[in-house]
């Protein structure tokens, strides 16, 4: 594969993939896995084609590709306790702030922005702030005008699932091939719980009556879906002593359907955003018992941990949003689509990536040689491309892996508010990024100054520039070795 002949650098318009873009040119073509699309050896390609350049439904991809959602669907047919239907939908977002509501032909005009300008974007969702099934309509007409224009873009919807069954044959006629659900319940009583009403056949159910209807309607949904061979992903909203055991129910009754993911999140309960269960007192789950329900799941269907709860009008990668550049009275009229941005990166990225799989499965051999019983828990601060390359005063978020017999893998991420601003760090925000680093032993990130490292450090965490730039396996596998390889071990005896 040559390398593109435009620059490199301008593909992008943020610095996140400077280094990610730097690196690959240097690579040149040595690189054995040259062209490479690295898929992994065990999948299928038809399921691999589908998957590659989804962030939400890889892991693996969620470094490199983007989403975007456009709000054109605010109508919804059913209650849920979580929801207060002023703020964003609760099934793929932060309640919090209202979204921007968009006509299908706004949604087209964004979305050939964002394409324009964003060259990871591959993705286009419809996730709330209402149900997509519901306002079916919009949903339609808009993901009818995007692959008309950007006919390589993947369409990706989200449901409550009681209106899904009526409109799988025309998802499917669309090309849709990835669908969420969000299932809470497979049992209509502890359903009751969740949802007061939902609106069907032209009148409004309540109670168990309403949480059985839906219940079988998210069913056949999902049966319907897995028939015709599109990717169903089942969102939980996990809700302490509601139904957090009850999960381990939910995912054998979706796996027994053929659904390809399951996605627990955590409720988001604040008295102020006004939902029930946000002025009844209704907890949220803390971060373990989010990660034990999410750990007994293992073995059911595959689990999803990199699920950020974006906004309805999120854009970007999962973790950034970027929706405040592209606002509709920022986009002109008469916009028309330029494909060059996005090809020339995912040629690029075709190439980067073969060396990462390749350097990952490396770092994971490391570990697994090491042969020790120990468990290394890291937060990496990274801007994408999977690797080491943001300053720990920039980070919004820590990736958090785990190194460990079983190899090393992606467990989740942490929120913080950015600790540098203006040059210059604030105490008081420090406190709260060492807080919500507990339980990690080593900070991996790109730079770090003294003062947060000698504060990491009395709580008992380490952090290190040292691996800056390097794939964050690459590092993960050198420390993990270092730590409790035979060599380390031979030099402590
Ligand atoms: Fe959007 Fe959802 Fe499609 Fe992804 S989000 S409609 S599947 S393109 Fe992804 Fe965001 Fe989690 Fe949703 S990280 S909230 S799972
Ligand atoms: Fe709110 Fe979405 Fe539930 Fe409808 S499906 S009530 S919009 S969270």
């Amino acid at each position: 594969m040559s390398v593109p002949a435009i620059s490199l650098e301008s593909l992008v318009s943020t610095k996140s993939f400077d280094q990610l873009l730097t690196r690959a040119k240097s690579a040149g073509c040595a690189s054995s896995s040259c062209g490479s699309s690295a898929k992994p050896d065990e999948m299928d390609s038809a399921l691999w084609q589908k998957i590659s350049d989804h962030p939400c439904y890889s892991e693996e991809a969620h470094h490199y590709f983007a989403r975007m959602h456009v709000a054109v669907a605010p109508a919804c047919n059913i209650q849920c306790n979580y929801c207060n239907r002023k703020y964003d939908c609760a099934n793929e977002s932060r309640p919090g702030v209202v979204s921007e509501k968009l006509t299908p032909d706004q949604a087209l005009r964004k979305v050939i922005a964002v394409a324009n300008e964003v060259p990871q974007l591959s993705v286009l969702g419809i996730a709330g702030p209402g149900d997509a099934c519901y306002d079916w309509d919009k949903t339609k007409a808009t993901l009818e005008r995007v692959a008309r224009e950007i006919r390589d873009i993947k369409l990706c919807i989200s449901t409550n699932g009681l209106a899904l069954p009526d409109h799988v044959a025309e998802l499917a006629d669309m090309n849709v091939d990835h669908v969420t659900i969000t299932i809470n319940m497979v049992d209509p009583e502890i359903g009751a719980k969740i949802y007061p009403w939902i609106f069907y056949n032209h009148r409004r159910h309540t109670g168990i009556d309403a949480a059985r209807i839906l219940h079988e309607r998210q069913m056949l949904g999902l049966e319907m879906l897995t028939a015709r061979g599109i990717l169903t992903k089942i969102n939980s909203v996990m809700i302490p002593g509601v139904n957090d055991e009850h999960l381990i129910e939910v995912n054998k009754w979706v796996k027994e359907r053929g659904a390809f993911l399951h996605n627990v999140v955590p409720l988001i309960s604040d008295p102020a955003h006004g939902t029930h269960f946000g002025l009844t007192g209704q907890r949220a789950p803390t971060a373990l018992e989010l990660k034990t329900v999410q750990d007994r799941l293992e073995g059911g269907v595959k689990l999803m941990r990199h699920c950020r709860q974006c906004r309805a009008d999120a854009v970007g990668l999962l973790g950034e949003d970027r929706g405040q550049e592209f606002t509709i009275d920022q986009v002109s009229d008469d916009i028309t689509y330029d494909a060059s941005k996005r090809k020339a990166y995912r040629e690029v990225v075709a190439r980067e990536r073969g060396d990462h799989v390749a350097a990952k499965s490396q770092a994971v051999a490391a570990v697994k040689a090491a042969g020790s019983g120990e468990t290394l828990v890291i937060a990496v601060a990274t801007k994408g491309g999977g690797r080491i390359n943001e300053h720990f005063g920039h980070s919004k978020e820590f990736q958090v892996y785990e190194a460990s017999q079983g190899g090393i893998s992606f467990i989740g991420h942490r929120k913080v508010e950015q600790y540098c601003q203006g040059g210059r760090g604030a105490d008081t925000t420090l406190d709260g990024v060492v807080a919500a680093l507990k339980g990690v032993d080593i900070v991996l990130c790109a730079k770090i100054g003294d003062c947060p490292k000698d504060q990491l450090a009395e709580a008992g965490i380490r952090a290190m520039d040292v691996y800056g730039y390097d794939y964050i396996e690459t590092a993960i596998g050198a420390l993990y070795a270092a730590e409790f390889g035979s060599e380390a071990l031979a030099a402590t005896a």
